[in-house]
């Protein structure tokens, strides 16, 4: 990379100001939610910019959003990327700072004038969260061939909005093809969300990878009955159930190494003090670094929910929301990321990426890495999400570098 060349601070910065400002929620974050009004008006904003950059702006039939900068020669794109779109109680980092950061790396081109080999783009992949539609990482999932379109669309939330009705009324049903871009590699800038960089004392992450995750839906049935009147020894209570279910999930944690486990999502049915309950939906967010004791670890909830199904008179099913395997990173891509950064004099580890990323989609098709900066508090998925200015400027320049470096080789 000509040694000189750095992105623009100040601009990353009040980009990401911008973009924080859609669907900000009192307490300090964003809540722009998959196909909402919200991810709309972010949407809109990003393809603004991504106009006025000059980018070739094109919307794929799943809603990602991507910008294009041509290279010198016709061939597979160096592509960056991330996603806009929040959890429920988000921040204003996730997601946001690698998509900010791709168009800014993009703009820094533009600036000094140079066009790389390869052509290159900034993606915004769709409903990379997984917190109104399943699976996580859909947009990217499409992208690689893992999920059809079709299926895609007939995903529906927990109010029965069906994705390709939401996705036709925000007005991002594009005419591409998923993966009309052939990627030459991948590189996304993503905030740690946890706390081994800044407990390192700070210092940037070279992600080698990320861990497997499975999303169990579970669905259990009991008998409705009076909460005064009915004796404890006659109850089939679901709401008892799923606690139960809970429980020995969190226990499996501290059996099983590596092993991650919650149930965020519990809706209960009818719902009214004084009724046991009929019907308990709840999730389960299972993860591990190793495939095989994620998937020992889900075979034991599944043996315990068969038995306490039996013993309590509980009817109960499962159903998928997400199934992702771990997956390595590109060694040629972790030891360029570490080459920027020794360039730029910045203090880089390697690190395993707890959270799933469109990355973890984009590492099936083609070469792929990441970049974390730290996380303060390692607090993410919550308003109070923060990570400095500075580490933001270093991770960007860490990312133009490296991404420099594979467009031209
Ligand atoms: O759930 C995750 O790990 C990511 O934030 N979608
Ligand atoms: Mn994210
Ligand atoms: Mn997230």
């Amino acid at each position: 990379m000509s040694a000189n060349l750095r992105i623009d601070g100040p601009r990353l910065v009040s980009r990401l100001e911008a973009l924080s400002k859609i669907g900000a929620t009192p307490e300090g974050g964003c809540r722009r939610l998959a196909l909402s009004d919200e991810d709309r008006q972010g949407r809109d904003w990003l393809v603004g910019q991504m106009q006025a950059l000059g980018l070739d702006v094109k919307i794929d039939a799943i809603g990602n959003v991507v910008g294009i900068l041509k290279g010198r020669e016709e061939g597979p794109a160096v592509i960056l990327g991330s996603h806009i779109d929040t959890v429920g109680t988000g921040g204003r980092f996730d997601g946001a700072l690698g998509v900010i950061a791709g168009l800014e790396v993009l703009a820094a081109l533009r600036d000094a004038g140079l066009q790389p080999k390869r052509d290159m783009a900034v993606i915004a992949f769709t409903n990379e969260e997984g917190a109104r539609f399943h699976p996580d990482m859909l947009g990217s999932y499409v992208w690689a061939g893992g999920m059809s379109v079709e299926a895609a669309h007939a995903e529906k939330d927990a109010e029965g909005a069906v994705l390709g009705t939401e996705l036709k009324r925000i007005g991002y049903h594009g005419p591409e093809r998923p993966g009309f871009l052939k990627a030459h590699s991948y590189l996304e800038l993503h905030i740690e969300q946890g706390p081994v960089l800044e407990g390192e004392g700070g210092g940037l992450g070279a992600v080698t990878g990320i861990q497997a995750i499975t999303w169990l839906e579970l669905t259990l049935k009991g008998r409705p009955s009076h909460a005064g009147t009915t004796p404890m020894a006659y109850r089939r209570d679901p709401g008892l159930a799923a606690a139960r279910i809970n429980l020995f999930a969190n226990e499996l944690t501290g059996k099983i190494p590596g092993q991650l486990a919650n149930s965020g999502v519990i809706r209960v049915e009818p719902g009214n003090v004084n009724v046991v309950p009929e019907s308990v939906i709840m999730s389960l967010d299972l993860r591990n670094p190793k495939d095989a004791l994620l998937a020992e670890a889900e075979a034991a909830v599944r043996a315990f929910c068969a038995e306490l199904s039996e013993r309590d008179g509980i009817q109960i099913s499962f159903r998928d929301l997400a199934r992702f395997p771990a997956v390595e990173f590109a060694s040629e891509l972790i030891y360029g990321v570490e080459m920027s950064a020794a360039e730029l004099g910045l203090p880089i580890r390697r690190m395993i990426s707890g959270a799933g990323h469109d990355a973890q989609m984009m590492s099936r098709i083609c070469p792929t890495a990441m970049i974390f900066i730290p996380s303060i508090g390692g607090l993410s998925h919550n308003p109070a999400e923060f990570s400095t200015d500075e580490d933001m400027v270093a991770g960007a320049n860490v990312l133009l570098s490296a991404a420099w470096r594979v467009a031209n080789n």
